[in-house]
């Protein structure tokens, strides 16, 4: 398409961008401390896996430091980490959980 103010050389046609939102990594970050069940705990209570997913995923975190748990909105990661981290604080556990925006 030819812009219809003037210059005929002048392309202005543009895609029709619809933008989906930013999505967001939940992350879970090993340490020396947390049981390696209540990690699969937090796992199958926040996260709806099931027990051999949480376990896989545990070990995953346990042998390589951190992993993704999940990919999720703004305001739903916000949510993951913030039960994570109450719920870890609450049994006095250092678990650590962050989110961290998608490429
Ligand atoms: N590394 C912890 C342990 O050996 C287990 C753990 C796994 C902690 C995943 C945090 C995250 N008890």
């Amino acid at each position: 398409k030819v812009d219809d103010e003037g210059d005929s050389s002048v392309i202005t046609e543009t895609k029709p961008k619809t933008k989906r939102p930013p999505l967001y990594k939940v992350l879970l970050l090993n340490d020396d401390y947390t049981p390696m069940e209540f990690v699969v705990l937090v796992l199958e209570r926040f996260f709806g896996l099931n027990h051999a997913q949480a376990f896989e995923i545990m070990l995953t975190v346990h042998k390589k430091g951190l992993a993704v748990v999940g990919v999720f909105s703004h305001e739903i990661a916000e949510t993951k980490v913030a039960q994570v981290m109450d719920f870890a604080r609450r049994h006095q556990h250092p678990l650590q959980c962050t989110m961290e925006k998608e490429d």
